[in-house]
C-alpha cells in the first residue's frame, strides 16, 4: 500500500515540549504523518534529545555559524529540502525567517505563537498579556507569512490569567493547551482537510473567516 503520510521537519529552539507532543500523537497514531527531522539552530536544545529518543534524525543548523540571516535561511532550506518534507513545523522555534524563505515554502509552513494574535506579538508575550491586565492569554497556530506573527490564524486555545499568575504559570499553563492544539492542527493539514488558497484559511472545504476556537 503506498505511504499516505505527509512528510514533515519540525524546526526548535529549546525544550521541545510541543515537538513532544507531536511525536506523542504520532506514534499514538493519530497523525498521519512522517516526521523526516528535526531541525535546532542550538547544539544543547533539549527537544535534540527527545528527537533521539524517539530515533528521529536531528540536524543542527547553528545562527551563530553564519554572516547573515539570509545565509542562514539558505542553509536551513537546504537541510529541509533534502529531506523532502512537505510541511515545517516551527516548534518554540526562535530566529525569525527571511521573506525568501517564508515565500519558498508559502502554505507550507505553520508556527505556534504563545498568545491570542494579534494581541501580543513577537517574544514576552506572557509577561505582556500579564502587564496589560489581559483577563485571558492562550496561543494561535498559524500560517507563517513575512509579516511577523501576522499570518492567517489557524486556530486558537484560550487560558485564564489568574490573579497570583507570574510568566511563569502562566506560560506553563499555555503550554499544556499547545501540547493539544498543535497536533490537531497539523492532522487536519496532514489528512488534506486544511490549507492556505490566495492567502485564505481553507478548513474542509470552507474559508475559515475566524480562528477555530479549541477548548
Ligand atoms: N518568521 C517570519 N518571517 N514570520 C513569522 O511569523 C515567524 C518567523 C519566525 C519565527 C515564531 C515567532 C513566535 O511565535 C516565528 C514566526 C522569534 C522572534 C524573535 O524576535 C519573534 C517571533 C517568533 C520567533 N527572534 C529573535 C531574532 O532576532 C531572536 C531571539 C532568540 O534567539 O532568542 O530572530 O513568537
Ligand atoms: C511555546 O510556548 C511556543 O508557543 C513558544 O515557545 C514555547 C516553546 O516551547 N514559541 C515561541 O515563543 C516562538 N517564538 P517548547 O520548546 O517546549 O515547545
Amino acid at each position: 500500500m503506498a505511504d499516505t503520510r505527509l512528510p514533515v521537519v519540525i524546526l526548535i529552539s529549546g525544550g521541545g515540549t510541543n515537538l513532544q507532543a507531536i511525536i506523542d500523537a504520532q506514534q499514538r497514531g493519530e497523525l498521519p504523518i512522517e516526521i523526516r527531522a528535526v531541525i535546532s539552530n542550538r547544539a544543547d536544545a533539549f527537544g535534540l534529545e527527545r528527537a533521539r529518543r524517539a530515533c528521529i534524525a536531528i540536524s543542527v543548523v547553528e545562527h551563530t555559524q553564519f554572516a547573515s540571516r539570509a545565509e542562514f535561511d539558505q542553509a536551513l532550506q537546504t537541510r529541509i529540502d533534502a529531506t523532502g518534507a512537505q510541511l515545517i513545523i516551527l516548534a518554540g522555534f526562535m530566529r525569525i525567517l527571511t521573506p525568501d524563505f517564508v515565500q519558498h515554502y508559502s502554505g507550507r509552513l505553520l508556527n505556534i505563537h504563545p498568545s491570542l494574535l494579534p494581541k501580543h506579538r513577537g517574544l514576552r508575550t506572557h509577561e505582556a498579556a500579564l502587564a496589560a491586565g489581559d483577563a485571558q492569554h492562550g496561543a494561535s497556530v498559524h500560517f507563517v507569512s513575512t509579516e511577523l506573527d501576522g499570518g492567517p490564524v489557524i486556530a486558537q486555545t484560550r487560558v485564564p490569567i489568574l490573579a497570583d499568575d507570574t510568566a511563569a504559570t502562566l506560560a506553563e499553563r499555555v503550554r499544556a493547551q499547545e501540547r493539544i492544539i498543535y497536533p490537531l492542527v497539523i492532522g487536519w493539514y496532514a489528512s488534506g482537510r486544511l490549507r492556505l488558497s490566495d492567502g485564505q484559511i481553507v478548513l474542509d472545504e470552507q474559508i475559515l473567516r475566524t480562528p477555530r476556537l479549541i477548548a
